[in-house]
């Protein structure tokens, strides 16, 4: 069951692909006077089912409802001592978000701490399930609306979430299940199927990718090639960043580092290896390239409030933003896609989509005027933070998105009230264009910013990690929080993007990322070197990718399975044993598909860990796709070793794992010899 309200104007943002009439809620209709400031307060049913009334006077029981607060632009709902949240998609923190608050806002932040409150995605669904406490009830809710939104789930209250707008316009969705178990997985698939099906990614895109920021020539690439062949481990694609570009210009490629381009492609796919170009948001100014003009010309970039276009900086230097809110705009640019397609590209991933902005002009201008005055000084305490930032506060600032303008069906509208759809657009511009522009292939596409919505076209990679074994965790806490949004292809950055990986780091991190569909290694500039062939324990790193090419045809049918039943890939033990109390509290296993278990080791110098086993299952303790011992095991918990090296799967009851014969690239995987464990 599903029940949709409208609060204020909100504005449309395509996520939502059923028709669902609308309840409204009258903010101006008093129903009950808020307490002392003579507001007004209406009361949703908590799950949304109670009755067909549109507006429900808060009665008595201020338990199960929604409170809406006109002057304080919230909503907010009491919960019971044990409840759980799970959702919100990309974000911080463990897979039950009770306790923090969190701000749906795309964010170029490379520091994934868990203080932070947003990162790259603005994912606003969540589950609320309290069904071991007193008020018993499980609900889903959807908050849809394209600007900045904070979801304060007890960080102000601990036994009260608050959803805060910036602007209390919104539709509110409120999904319940009639199962009486299933509850969280039925309310997930009803949310998908509202939101439309996962986009499917090519099966290549399961193999092991390869990245750096960046690869700076052809002949770098083929050096990385080379030496994945020599050390006999499996690889599909080799990615390209920003360094292939002609000076950071979209849609161009530096011909002095890779001259002849499209023979370099054909060379490339001809050895089985797809090479992956980045796409960024802005657009180089520069006189004579071909996008920039265009684009003046057909009015596709974003404008100031008196009609001059924005000027930013990024990678090039200054650039403008196309308008991808705007269709034509999207049609433009997707097309544009049509260069690299058209050299034989069939991947991309799309960056900087926030958008990210270093600086914009007129943000500097004001900074060179402040620091000015700044000259001559005795800087004192207060002085030189405020001279200190005042330059650092140029990056990604509010008031920037404050000013410039988007045409969105029909309509100008300041970027920051639909900040959140600018990376979602950017991308549907690219996967609208690629059935048009390359209809027999299927493409790989996976961007940084994201809204729910965009999972129908793409799948995202959770951006700028760091070599860390925290982040290894979170990288295993992000994956249901996304599956739940429709994000199934997805990944992180393995072994961490900025900062130093260790040896092992990479191992215990590649014993995780076998599992997930975006397995790719990929670092920064200027860090240490991170390709798996580098490291002292080749044949180690062997045995994980071969292991992972053995898994592809599971993994692969499990994926196409959760997108076409709106189902997930990665569950928490919640979803799954719901009767069981300790489930709900395991934050550091997964069940991968229908027939497995993981439980990933994710501290240093650990030779195991402890698990839990919510029922019986069979242990497998693999090192390498045909070495392996097996082990049944009581529900309960478990000490298990796991040196490094050694990946722990867990078979469900009357389950099969299916293990093919791998090889060096996926499509030379011999499946149809198939080796089954059985339990
Ligand atoms: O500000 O293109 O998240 O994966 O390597 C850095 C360079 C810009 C950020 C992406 C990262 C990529 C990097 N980009």
């Amino acid at each position: 069951m599903i029940r949709k309200y409208k609060i204020g104007n909100p504005i449309e943002t395509d996520s939502v692909i059923e028709a669902i009439p609308e309840i409204l809620i009258d903010q101006e209709k008093a129903v009950i006077p808020a307490s002392g400031e003579g507001g007004t307060e209406t009361i949703i049913p908590a799950s949304g089912d109670s009755n067909s009334k549109a507006v429900i006077p808060a009665l008595g029981d201020e338990n199960s409802g929604w409170i809406v607060d006109k002057h304080g632009k919230k909503l907010t709902f009491s919960m019971s001592s044990h409840a759980c949240i799970y959702g919100l998609g990309e974000q911080v923190r463990g897979i039950n978000k009770r306790g923090w608050h969190y701000v749906s806002f795309c964010s170029d932040d490379p520091h994934h701490e868990e203080g932070k409150t947003s990162l790259y995605g603005a994912h606003n669904f969540f589950v609320y399930d309290s069904r071991d406490c007193n008020d018993n009830i499980c609900f889903g809710m959807y908050v849809d609306t394209p600007g900045r939104v904070e979801f304060d789930m007890g960080y102000s209250d601990p036994d009260e979430i608050s959803i805060i707008f910036e602007d209390f316009d919104a539709y509110i969705y409120l999904l319940k299940s009639g199962h009486p178990s299933g509850t969280i997985m039925d309310i997930v698939r009803q949310f998908r199927r509202i939101i439309g099906r996962s986009y499917i990614a090519p099966m290549w895109a399961f193999g092991l990718g390869q990245s750096r920021w960046s690869y700076m020539n052809a002949d770098e690439v083929r050096g990385v090639a080379d030496s994945y062949d020599k050390a006999g481990i499996p690889l599909d694609s080799i990615y390209l960043d920003i360094d292939y570009m002609e000076r950071y210009k979209d849609f161009t490629v530096n011909d002095e580092a890779f001259p002849d381009f499209k023979e370099f492609v054909s060379e490339m796919s001809g050895r089985g290896i797809h090479l992956v170009p980045i796409i960024d948001a802005g657009v180089k100014i520069e006189e004579g390239y071909d996008v920039y003009e265009e684009g003046v010309k057909g009015n596709h970039f974003v404008k100031k409030e008196n009609g001059d276009l924005f000027t930013a900086a990024v990678w090039p230097g200054r650039v403008h933003f196309p308008d991808f809110l705007k269709e034509d705009t999207r049609r433009w640019f997707g097309d544009k896609y049509k260069v690299l397609t058209e050299a034989g590209i069939d991947g991309f991933w799309n960056d900087m989509n926030e958008p990210a902005i270093f600086y914009s002009e007129d943000g500097l201008k004001k900074v060179f005027e402040k620091i000015d005055g700044y000259k001559g000084k005795n800087l004192d305490i207060d002085s030189f933070f405020g001279f200190q930032g005042s330059v650092s506060g140029l990056c990604n600032s509010e008031e920037d998105y404050g000013s410039f303008y988007h045409e969105y069906k029909g309509q100008r509208i300041r970027h920051d009230k639909v900040h959140n759809l600018y990376g979602y657009n950017m991308t549907r511009a690219a996967a609208e264009a690629f059935d048009k522009i390359a209809p027999d292939k299927q493409i790989l596409m996976f961007s940084r910013a994201s809204y729910i919505g965009m999972h129908r076209y793409a799948g995202i990679w959770t951006g700028d990690n760091m070599s860390w074994w925290s982040h290894l965790l979170l990288s295993i806490q992000q994956l249901p929080g996304l599956n739940m949004c429709g994000f199934l292809y997805s990944g992180s950055d393995m072994g961490g993007f900025g900062g130093d990986v260790t040896e092992d780091l990479l191992i215990r991190w590649l014993s995780f990322a076998i599992f997930t569909p975006l397995l790719r290694d990929h670092s920064a500039m200027g860090t240490r070197r991170q390709e798996l062939y580098r490291f002292k324990d080749t044949d180690m790193f062997r045995n994980l990718v071969e292991l992972r090419y053995a898994l592809i045809p599971y993994l692969y049918a499990e994926y196409l399975w959760a997108a076409d039943n709106d189902e997930m890939l990665f569950k928490p033990l919640a979803f799954e044993y719901e009767e069981d109390v300790r489930a709900k509290e395991v934050e550091d296993e997964l069940l991968v598909g229908r027939s497995i278990m993981i439980a990933p080791v994710y501290t240093q110098n650990a030779s195991g860990r402890y698990v839990y086993l919510p029922e019986d299952m069979k242990m497998i303790r693999f090192r390498g796709y045909d070495d392996y011992d097996e082990e049944q095991m009581k529900a309960g918990d478990h000490y298990v070793r796991a040196q490094l090296g050694e990946v722990l799967v867990f078979i469900r009851k009357g389950h099969e794992l299916p293990l093919a014969m791998p090889d060096m690239r996926v499509r030379d995987i011999d499946t149809e010899n198939i080796h089954y464990i059985r339990n």
